[in-house]
């Protein structure tokens, strides 16, 4: 048994990010399926880490939070491979910390608050704010495709946490906002991404779950089929 317990699920885009770094890094953690909607989970959730956000990180009794934060921790105590997903060269793992950062603030949360969104009543969703949301990404879309021309990942020659927090941010934000000709740097940086093996068993594992997810309507039939689901 491990020491490290991970409250997640498979579906959360922030979990898909932090599973990818652990199949990446060979680390062996407990996995604690999280249901939010549960509320006796959620109170239990909360008293744990009161933001509420998963996944959470526990190593022995000791809460980790935080995407970033939890894959570096895996990679100083943790990892049982050579693969670094932030390099040890302190400025190749400032960028490397920037473009997480940028797919964190300017993909997942434009992407996330279109999903909070179709969540709503129709008659309180908000259709200026969804517009923003909207242009946001095509806004960080051009950014990505700009930084991607000549380069197979996006902030250093491996894959690092950045591929790591853009493989699910954009999984699910080009469901809302595809991608388009104007972005072909992006656009095969996204297909590397769907065909890296530890992202492919992430969404695989997401699957079952994407019947559920509200975006569903924008998935690729290579992910989601309605008529099998
Ligand atoms: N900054 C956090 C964000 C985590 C986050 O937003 N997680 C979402 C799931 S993808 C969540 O827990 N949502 C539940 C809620 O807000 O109630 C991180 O990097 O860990």
């Amino acid at each position: 048994m491990s020491t490290l317990t991970l409250h997640y699920h498979p579906l959360s885009s922030y979990c898909q990010k932090v599973l990818i770094a652990i199949d990446i890094l060979g680390v062996e953690v407990d996995k604690r399926l999280l249901d939010l909607g549960n509320p006796a989970e959620r109170e239990a959730f909360l008293a744990l880490w009161p933001t509420g956000k998963m996944p959470l990180l526990v190593d022995q009794g000791r809460p980790i939070p935080e995407t970033s934060i939890i894959i570096e921790y895996l990679q100083r105590h943790h990892a049982r491979r050579e693969h670094t997903l932030i390099p040890h060269d302190q400025d190749a793992a400032l960028n490397v910390r920037l473009w997480d950062r940028l797919f964190d603030l300017y993909v997942m949360t434009p992407m996330q608050a279109l999903t909070a969104d179709l969540l709503k009543p129709e008659s309180e969703r908000d259709a200026r704010s969804t517009a923003r949301a909207r242009e946001g990404l095509m806004t960080a879309y051009a950014m990505i495709d700009r930084q991607l021309e000549g380069r197979t990942w996006v902030a250093s020659d491996a894959f690092s946490m950045a591929d790591c927090a853009a493989a699910p941010s954009l999984f699910y934000a080009v469901t809302y906002v595809p991608l388009s000709p104007q972005h072909p740097h992006l656009s095969a940086y996204f297909e590397r991404l769907m065909d890296h093996p530890s992202v492919a068993t992430t969404i695989d594992q997401a699957r079952p779950y994407f019947r559920i997810y509200p975006g569903r309507a924008g998935l690729s039939r290579r992910f989601y089929d309605p008529a099998s689901a």
